[in-house]
């Protein structure tokens, strides 16, 4: 029913904009491309949004159609959000995405404070090119094997390319389709989970030297100045704690970044017993059970012991079956 409706108000609009997260991962990228190809074979005009970079890990996708200027949002008569959990995501087109009248929010998020005029939100699926899929499968229109390889990209990176516990056995299935329509796994496997530039591996060196550890939770706190010298960019800080969390005797891992004085974002991972969605809330931030983020606030020697002890807490919690 919702995706009929959802194709309904496509069909009946005329100019769309699709809006993206910042830090944009290969799941929202993903959903921006096949949408935008949706609104095409409507013939509709459409634009995608997101206010950020795209990382240099996606480059060789060529995805040279999502802008980040400013939006007149009167000149859209819908405008669709994938993938986007927060409001503080969209950045600087959070406030017209929430005054428009006419909004579509696809996500897969569960904690969240996105909501538009519509929602399509499924916490089963690992991943919003899931949910997409559903919605082109539909819409009888064809899914062609550059939109196969883009659908493919957002469930493989969401999922760890099938290894993070939210995959299910629909993400195989859907996996398995678009591998028949032609899908670039190969590509993309290689790409985001086989390639390792030389920048991050000189990085990583240099980051396990200062990763600390307590009691399963193993951490790492970046100063501005590291950032900077080392070009170091925040989409290098999701693909580390990845790693850190599967260090072994770890419970709980996460990256502490200096956004500016006294301002920092953290990056939390947790094995399957724990809870960090939950950690993130207390910070400012959500997320998932096992990947979700925050902000804290303070001197630095606060901050570090804030987040250390809500994790601690939340590792009492996963080995008391809480
Ligand atoms: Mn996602």
């Amino acid at each position: 029913m919702k995706i009929k409706l959802l194709l309904k108000k496509i069909k009946q609009s005329k100019n769309v904009a699709v809006f993206g997260h910042q830090s944009p991962d290969g799941d929202c990228l993903g959903s921006i491309s096949a949408i935008c190809f949706l609104c095409k074979k409507y013939n509709k005009n459409v634009d995608a949004y997101i206010d950020d970079v795209i990382s240099k890990k996606y480059e060789f996708l060529n995805l040279n159609n999502i802008q980040n200027e400013n939006v007149d949002f009167n000149k859209y008569d819908l405008i669709i959000s994938v993938d986007v959990a927060s409001l503080k995501l969209l950045g600087k087109y959070g406030n017209g995405f929430i005054s428009h009248k006419n909004s579509i929010v696809i996500d897969h998020h569960y904690n969240r404070d996105l909501l538009g005029t519509i929602n399509y939100i499924d916490n089963k699926k690992a991943s919003c090119c899931e949910i997409i899929y559903e919605i082109m499968k539909d819409s009888k229109q064809k899914i062609n094997s550059h939109i196969a390889t883009l659908l493919y990209l957002g469930i493989a990176d969401d999922t760890g390319c099938f290894v993070h516990d939210n995959t299910e056995y629909t993400s195989h299935l859907i996996a398995s389709d678009l591998f028949k329509l032609g899908a670039n796994y190969k590509l993309i496997n290689y790409n985001i989970f086989k390639l390792t530039t030389q920048k991050t591996f000189d990085i990583t060196n240099k980051l396990n030297n200062i990763m600390k550890f307590v009691d399963g939770v193993r951490y790492v706190i970046l100063k501005m100045d590291f950032m900077k010298e080392n070009d170091f960019i925040k989409q290098d800080i999701g693909d580390y704690v990845n790693k850190l969390v599967n260090l072994e005797n770890t419970k709980i891992a996460f990256v502490m970044t200096e956004k500016q004085k006294s301002v920092y974002s953290i990056n939390l991972r947790s094995l399957i017993n724990y809870d960090v969605s939950k950690v993130a809330q207390n910070f400012n931030g959500g997320g998932h059970r096992q990947a979700a983020g925050g902000e804290v606030r303070g001197k630095l020697d606060d901050c570090e012991k804030a987040v250390v002890n809500e994790c601690l807490y939340s590792i009492k919690l996963g080995d008391n079956n809480v």
